[in-house]
């Protein structure tokens, strides 16, 4: 029989979709997993009459494959995934190619390759975004490791992408973690997406008094615009229509408001931090997680904690699609696609990952959950210029930002006086007025440091380190 072009192991749901995606597109493939049921049972259902044979052991694994090898891991990351390379390393030969498409932490992924390369072993981390269906259909992949590694995938990859307009939905990324560290990236600011879609449903609901399908009439009427055209909008809408058959009532409402917060969307804070770059609507939505989480004491506050006596607010009308909300919603969106940006041209430079800002913003487009009409804006931003330090002050977002922000205002002002928590909105106007002030308060801040610790200051009047007596 002859050996199968390309191997998977690890069954979970984004394995399973992303083998059958790559025997569609005619690449032969053999499967295994830790646990041989979970083989048995995809390949009595839905890979049945496909090209995938199964494999029981590693051995028999590696053996029903083409040399050289091409393997992708889907398994849980961290643990799961030194394990599978520690149990298959044994079995690879000089060439074959390991791909981690998990969610692992991008240091991980560039002590991975550094270990496999000096082994003579391919070795790609790979980000995958679009869940069980984008898997299936076409997800957007973001790999990074060697050239000549990727080179040797990069047909395979580009069949099973998402199409859009200009190309495939998968480029080469850069050196060592960079494709995990821009998967990170764009899981963050999947978070901040969510968090700001979230805020905008609760003041709609609790201060507006709009039920599911009229909130759901709003998201699909934002939808329709190109400022907000995107996948998330489009899910919160499907969300919000959903009914409970039992009894006709909206199931959004039924779920308990607890979010976890470990992993990706974690490490882009913690990445932000230690690069320097600021990135407070995404730390806003992972805060907003951890508040979340805090479910009994939020429920015993509740009781205890009196917020300002509830007035009404004015988001618009259902006629002009709630405008002053469309535009705190359109802002921090932006702010939270500029930040991620900010954040990848930073790590591009510590990490020397040479990130091609223009190619990011186009593997965005489809595929994944961040991919929205938005990201052809961001695109034309950086191909206008490369070194853009902030999308916000390409012209088409300084104009959106400059038309929009005495809505966003209007909403965080009205928000605060009913006291209801936005805090994707507030830390993004806080964001946008920060970036945009020449002058900010922080020579007080240096004055009380030099006050106190001595730690000097410079002048905006003259060069030098300067320290003064402040208390005589
Ligand atoms: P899971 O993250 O649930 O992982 C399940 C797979 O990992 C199973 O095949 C399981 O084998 C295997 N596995 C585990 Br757990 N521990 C193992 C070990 N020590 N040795 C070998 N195999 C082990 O599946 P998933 O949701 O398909 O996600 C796969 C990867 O893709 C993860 O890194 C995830 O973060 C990432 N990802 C997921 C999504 C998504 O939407 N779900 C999207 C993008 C990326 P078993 O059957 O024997 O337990």
């Amino acid at each position: 029989m002859s050996k199968a072009h390309f191997g998977l192991i690890g069954l979970g749901v984004m394995g399973e979709n992303l083998v059958l995606n790559a025997e569609r597109n005619g690449f032969s493939s053999v499967v295994y997993n830790r646990t041989f049921a979970k083989t048995e049972t995809f390949l009595n259902g839905p890979g049945i009459g496909k090209s995938i044979r199964g494999a029981k052991n590693l051995q028999e694994f590696v053996d029903k494959l083409e040399r050289p090898r091409r393997i992708l891991m889907m398994v849980k990351a961290g643990a799961a995934t030194d394990a599978v390379i520690e149990q298959i390393s044994p079995f690879l030969q000089e060439g074959d190619l390991l791909i981690d498409g998990g969610n692992s932490a991008f240091k991980d992924t560039e002590r991975r390759v550094a270990q496999l390369e000096s082994k003579s072993f391919g070795y790609i981390g790979m980000g995958v975004s679009g869940g069980a269906k984008g898997a299936l259909e076409g997800p957007s992949m973001m790999p990074g490791g060697t050239k000549a590694s990727y080179d040797a995938i990069e047909s395979m990859l580009t069949k099973m992408a998402a199409q859009v307009e200009d190309g495939p939905c998968v480029t080469y990324i850069g050196p060592g973690g960079s494709g995990h560290f821009v998967k990170t990236v764009h899981n963050g600011i999947e978070y901040g997406i969510e968090q700001i879609l979230a805020e905008a449903y609760d003041l709609m609901k609790r201060v507006c008094g709009m039920n599911g399908d009229q909130i759901a009439d709003i998201m699909g009427y934002w939808n329709s615009t190109e400022e907000l055209s995107s996948y998330l909008v489009e899910i919160t809408e499907a969300c919000l229509r959903t009914k409970d058959s039992t009894d006709g009532i909206n199931v959004v409402e039924k779920i308990m408001d607890k979010a976890g917060q470990k992993g990706t969307g974690l490490w882009t804070v913690v990445s932000a931090l230690e690069l320097g770059a600021s990135v407070p609507t995404i730390y806003a939505s992972l805060n907003g997680r951890v508040m979340s989480s805090m479910k009994t004491q939020r429920l015993k506050a509740e009781s205890i904690l009196k917020g300002p006596p509830v007035k009404t607010l004015d988001l618009g009308s259902f006629d002009d699609g709630m405008a002053p909300l469309m535009d705190a919603v359109v802002l921090s969106t932006i702010s939270s696609y500029a930040q991620g940006m900010e954040l990848l041209r930073k790590a591009s430079n510590e990490y020397n990952y040479k990130l091609n800002m223009p190619s990011i913003a186009q593997i965005w487009k489809g595929g994944c959950i961040i991919r929205s009409r938005l990201l052809s804006r961001i695109q034309d931003a950086y191909r206008l210029d490369s070194k853009l330090t902030n999308l916000l002050i390409d012209p088409w977002f300084a104009e959106q930002v400059n038309r929009r922000l005495p809505g966003l205002a209007k909403v965080v002002a009205g928000a605060a006086e009913v006291g209801m928590p936005v805090p994707c909105f507030s830390s993004s106007l806080d964001y946008i007025n920060s970036y945009r002030t020449g002058r900010l308060p922080q020579n007080l801040v240096q004055a009380m440091r030099d006050c106190f610790g001595s730690h000097t200051y410079e002048r905006i009047d003259m060069d030098g380190v300067f320290h003064t007596d402040w208390i005589k």
